[in-house]
């Protein structure tokens, strides 16, 4: 572009130039003013000399001041006629052809006089066409246009001047201009209008200011050139977040689109399950219900968290925990769901829930877990775990989800050999002994059966070393060398083996002589008299141990049975023969399953009605799982089938973690069939022969434990079972051990004149019940007895090959089976007291599982156990000095047994004449 103000000449006073070009320099007033017509007849005035026939001529045409306008290099365009030298006749070599173009740079806008020296030459002009076609009168002259450029930078304005040398001249205009490179938008930058520089290959650089709702990306720049032609645009802006490039301007994005960031290309479409309502948005916001994590970019959709994880599966392995799971069935259209355990909690009671301790492993970890499965060790031995899966994904937190996401899994742990002893202390050092004492392990992991002091001569290193065994937590070391140094380590030993050895200890015989205690006494005396101390100590027990247990069951039954009838919301068993319509019992309380759900696999035994078979349920949404199936064999008669399906009827009523659990029934097709859920160890009588002594107490009474527990549920419910024996109690793989078998009741009740006693179980049932089918629950509770007895025993049929008839008649004389071999006490004394003749003295289920919680908690408790001599002298029935030497043992007295033979007590009843002539010391420690 070009800035420019013409000089039009217009025709004045000789000598007065337009006010803007003035003949100057006072003695060359050459230059007139004329009027003439230009090529449309429009009158023109311009400024003329022509001496040409006169020699010297120096004749000035200068213009006003024109100020600079901030312009650095100002062009001039002349228009002029130039008449040639040769046309004119008569002139001499005095004639010229050109003229000269002057400036002189100055503030001030009003001088006067300028002097010739003052200017400085531009350029000399000539004339491309000498006669340029003008008609100018009746001449046709020609029109010459003449550019010439000049920097003009120093002052604020400046002054043109035209030398004429003898030329004759007609000058028409003279436009003087300065040119810019104009505003102009580029890259959404504005660069306002810009003056060139001041040389001709000057570039003038030029910052551009982006435009409304833009930001820079990179600095705008842009080089204006002397032509005033923009040149190397450089960097430039980025629409707002919100905004989109449109011809030059940022304009907001419309209703249901975004724009996030400024360098997105432009505006998008909300992402699915999110919206926008204004212009101009940078996020969509999520649909109610649908979140966006921090981490999101908001170019994804909207989503949400994920369901609960599914099919909790745990295994458990002495004190490890396996557990898997299946992802969540919604996974909220997230592909970052992870898992945590947030609150894994144990307790050894039913109802305490503590948080698991740091020590407690996880692998490959605890939070943030990608996998499903994860392995949990160093877990208590023996110990409820309650471990919370919690699936967890990016919006999760956003979104507030808590337990829907969540899946719960209870468990006990197994037996685990116990860690090791952490400290050894010496208690007592002599010269030739060493007496020791250190704690329990920090993880008993069960009962400690036994320690294991291993020592040797430092010197000796482990060369040569000996063992002893204890089974307190000290021991006297003796026979040691004076004055050398032992090392020692101990290590603990539970059913489930030996624990590691404790770290070294090292300790020294010193030098001193014996420590004698005592000195003097006799011996023999000290011994005798502690002997009669004991005996007496041990009379006075008897008396307070009897008498307390006389009365002990039937106070707490009367407890549980206030408890019932304070619990009036407790669920009751429904008979399903008060059915008129049995097919309506068991749709009320089993699913029907779709036949082609079940992937029979094989026949794994014959029960009651038909093959029993095991395979694989996968019902519709669910995962698939190993079940059982019990067919009803053809030919089946009405009462066949309804006592087939009024187990299942029964079972689909209880839902208890030691019950066997009904999946469903097949009624609509044949044959008929019950899915229960599968038991990998299968009866737990065969499954303890078959495994006959690898068991620990502890797993055995947790075994037993699982069947109290069952019972309870029942009895709570009202429902008494009539066939409790081990044969009917299935295991599956985690040792769980279930009731099952709910048949056998109703085929008892259904003919009251059947050959009951050919169908009763007699060993397993309780006196009243064969005598007069009075079974209730405390005839269970008398069969539970039984199963405790087989679970010891590892399987051994009760009362071996006697048989029925003198069962029952050993039982009215009062004859109990014997404690297993390495039974603890306490269990057979709770076998016995479930044996009890009075149905009302024995313990209740709730009783029961109290006394084995109490024993699973305090392992010691099922140290002691009945010794050989006891158990080897009954192997029918137990005899009176049996009993004798079962309670000597069950107070931890049995030393005194030959003792008491020798004063002639045999039994507890000559024990119990005796004890009433003496009366137990107020103050005395009864052990
Ligand atoms: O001792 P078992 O293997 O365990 O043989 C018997 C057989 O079927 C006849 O009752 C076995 N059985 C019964 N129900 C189940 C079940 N739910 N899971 C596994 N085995 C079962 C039982």
């Amino acid at each position: 572009m070009r800035n420019s103000f013409v000089l039009h000449l217009t025709a004045l006073p000789h000598g007065v130039v337009n006010g803007r070009l003035h003949n100057c320099f006072c003695f060359h007033f050459q230059w007139e003013e004329v009027s003439i017509m230009d090529e449309k007849n429009v009158p023109i005035r311009t400024y003329q000399v022509c001496n040409v026939l006169e020699p010297n001529q120096n004749n000035w045409l200068r213009t006003d001041w024109i100020p600079r306008s901030g312009a650095q290099r100002v062009y001039v365009e002349v228009k002029f006629t130039l008449r040639d030298c040769n046309s004119l006749p008569g002139v001499t070599g005095t004639c010229k052809e050109t003229f000269n173009l002057y400036y002189h740079e100055s503030n001030e806008d009003r001088e006067s006089y300028i002097k010739e020296s003052s200017f400085i030459k531009v350029d000399t002009v000539a004339a491309d066409e000498s006669f340029t076609q003008v008609d100018v009168g009746d001449r046709i002259m020609k029109l010459n246009t003449e550019v010439r450029d000049v920097k003009v930078t120093t002052r604020k304005g400046f002054y043109l001047a035209f030398q004429d040398v003898g030329a004759c001249i007609a000058l028409v205009s003279v436009r003087v201009f300065y040119k810019t490179c104009p505003l102009t938008i580029r890259n959404l930058a504005t660069f306002p209008d810009t003056v060139t520089g001041a040389d001709t290959s000057s570039l003038v650089e030029v910052r551009g200011s982006c435009v409304n709702q833009s930001e820079e990306r990179e600095e705008p720049k842009m080089y204006c050139g002397a032509d005033g032609e923009w040149l190397v645009p450089i960097g430039g802006c980025l629409c707002n977040p919100g905004y989109q490039e449109k011809s030059g301007t940022c304009k907001a994005c419309s209703v249901g689109f975004y724009k996030a960031k400024s360098s997105d290309p432009g505006c998008s479409k909300c992402p699915p399950h999110s919206h926008s309502v204004r212009d101009g948005a940078t996020v969509c916001d999520c649909h109610s219900g649908f979140f966006r994590a921090d981490s999101d970019p908001p170019s994804m959709a909207c989503t949400q968290p994920p369901s609960a994880p599914q099919q909790l599966i745990s295994v458990v392995n002495e004190t490890s925990v396996v557990l898997e799971w299946a992802p969540p069935r919604r996974l909220g259209g997230r592909s970052d769901t992870s898992y945590n355990y947030p609150r894994p909690g144990s307790g050894s009671g039913s109802h305490l829930c503590l948080p698991c301790g740091s020590d407690v492993l996880f692998s490959p970890g605890q939070t943030g877990l990608k996998t499903t499965r994860v392995v949990v060790s160093e877990l208590r031995a023996h110990t409820h775990y309650t471990f919370i899966v919690h699936a967890h994904n990016g919006v999760s937190q956003a979104s507030g989800a808590g337990a829907a996401q969540s899946v719960s899994v209870t468990l006990t742990t197994n037996q685990a050999a116990p860690s090791p002893v952490s400290f050894i202390q010496a208690t007592d050092v002599t010269r030739h002994s060493l007496s020791l004492a250190w704690q329990q392990p920090d993880r008993p992991n069960g009962v400690i059966l036994e320690y294991e002091v291993k020592f040797y001569e430092k010197d000796q290193r482990e060369r040569s070393y000996r063992i002893m065994r204890t089974f307190s937590r000290s021991v006297d070391v003796t026979g040691l060398n004076p004055l050398t140094v032992y090392v020692f380590h101990v290590r603990a030993r539970t059913a489930a083996g030996y624990g590691e050895f404790s770290a070294p200890f090292e300790f020294s015989t010193n030098s001193d002589p014996f420590p004698l205690i005592g000195e003097g006494v006799n011996s023999a005396f000290l011994l005798l008299s502690i002997s009669g101390v004991g005996i007496l100590l041990l009379i006075s027990a008897a008396v307070f141990i009897i008498s307390r247990r006389r009365s002990k069951y039937s106070k707490t039954k009367q407890d549980s049975e206030e408890e019932k009838h304070l619990n009036p919301g407790v669920k009751i068993y429904v008979d399903p023969f008060t059915y008129e319509d049995p097919d309506q019992a068991i749709h009320e309380f089993a699913k029907e399953i779709d036949v082609s759900s079940i992937h029979i696999e094989r026949v794994i035994g014959m029960g009651e009605f038909g093959e029993v078979c095991s395979g694989r349920l996968r019902v519709q949404g669910k995962r698939e799982i190993y079940v059982a199936i019990k067919s009803l064999k053809a030919g089946y008669s009405d009462k066949q089938r309804r006592d087939f399906l009024s187990e299942a009827s029964i079972m689909g009523q209880f839902d208890h973690p030691n019950i066997i659990r009904l999946e469903g029934v097949v009624t609509r097709c044949k044959p008929l069939m019950i899915i229960t859920e599968y038991m990998e160890n299968g009866s737990l009588d065969a499954f303890l022969r078959k495994h006959d002594g690898q068991f620990t107490v502890i797993q055995l009474v947790g075994m037993l434990r699982g069947i109290a527990s069952g019972m309870k549920y029942l009895s709570d419910m009202s429902y008494v079972h009539r066939d409790l024996a081990a044969r009917n109690i299935l295991v599956n793989s985690n040792l769980v051990c279930k009731v099952s078998d709910f048949g056998l009741s109703r085929v008892l009740e259904d003919d009251p004149e059947a050959a009951y006693t050919t169908r009763i179980p007699i060993r397993w049932t309780a006196p009243e019940a064969i005598a007069y089918r009075k079974f209730t629950t405390a005839s269970d509770v008398w069969s539970y007895g039984i199963v405790m007895w087989e679970v010891v025993s590892y399987g051994e049929r009760p009362y071996w090959d006697m048989n029925n008839q003198d069962v029952i008649k050993a039982m009215e004389e009062g004859y109990r089976l014997p404690a297993p071999m390495d039974c603890p006490v306490v269990l057979h004394q709770l076998m016995l007291d479930c044996w009890e003749r009075e149905r009302a003295e024995r313990p209740t289920f709730s009783q029961i599982l109290n006394m084995l919680d109490k024993l699973i908690r305090n392992p010691g408790t099922l140290r002691r156990v009945g010794s050989e001599v006891c158990v080897s002298v009954v192997p029918q029935v137990c005899m009176p000095e049996w009993s004798m030497c079962v309670w000597l043992q069950s107070i931890g007295l049995e030393r005194y047994r030959d003792t008491l033979a020798a004063a002639g007590y045999t039994s507890l009843d000559s024990l119990l004449a005796l004890t009433h002539q003496i009366k137990p010391m107020h103050g005395q420690h009864i052990p």
